[in-house]
């Protein structure tokens, strides 16, 4: 809603003028992206963002890759009562005139084989790529340790976050 705002209101919703960026290809608009600190010796990381496709016919990213880190895709969900997270080898669909949004606890760009620990305040890039509207280079600002969103107040989900990132097996 806010992504035909004013730049001043945009400003003023929004955390960061950071957020405001979006990064497209063809028909595909990604936005809202962010990721998080990486405790030490940590090897892997997440990113979170939103995909947008203005076109008529769905599209489906499909992988990435990024300097610092190997990318792969993943879910998170509830199976039994227990929080689950696999990789989704086939992508993920991207509906027509439809948007996909990644988050805690859902959909999330996995970044595994870290080379170095992510850290507050910097932004890492990472190339997503899309079946038709090929690849989209996306920075991400990498907000603090444990938070839940994109210089989120409140809504702290830290310990089932960092439960999950123990449990994961690569
Ligand atoms: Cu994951």
């Amino acid at each position: 809603m806010t992504r035909y705002a004013p730049l001043a209101l945009a400003l003023a919703c929004l955390a960061g003028p950071a957020l405001a960026q979006e990064f497209k290809a063809g028909d595909i608009t990604v936005d809202k992206a962010w990721s998080r600190a990486t405790p030490k010796g940590a090897d892997i990381g997440a990113g979170y963002l939103t995909i947008h496709n203005s076109g008529a016919a769905a599209d489906r990213l499909t992988g990435g890759s990024a300097d610092f880190a190997a990318v792969e895709i993943h879910e998170m969900k509830m199976d039994n009562g227990v929080m689950q997270m696999r990789q989704l080898k086939d992508g993920l669909a991207v509906p027509a005139h439809g948007e996909v949004r990644f988050a805690p606890g859902g959909y999330h760009i996995m970044f595994t084989h870290l080379k170095k620990p992510l850290s507050k305040g910097e932004t890492v890039k990472a190339t997503l790529t899309f079946e038709h509207a090929g690849p989209v280079m996306v920075e991400m600002p990498v907000e603090a340790l444990g938070a839940a969103g994109p210089a989120a107040k409140g809504g702290d989900t830290k310990g089932m976050d960092m439960g999950d990132m123990k449990g994961m097996k690569m």
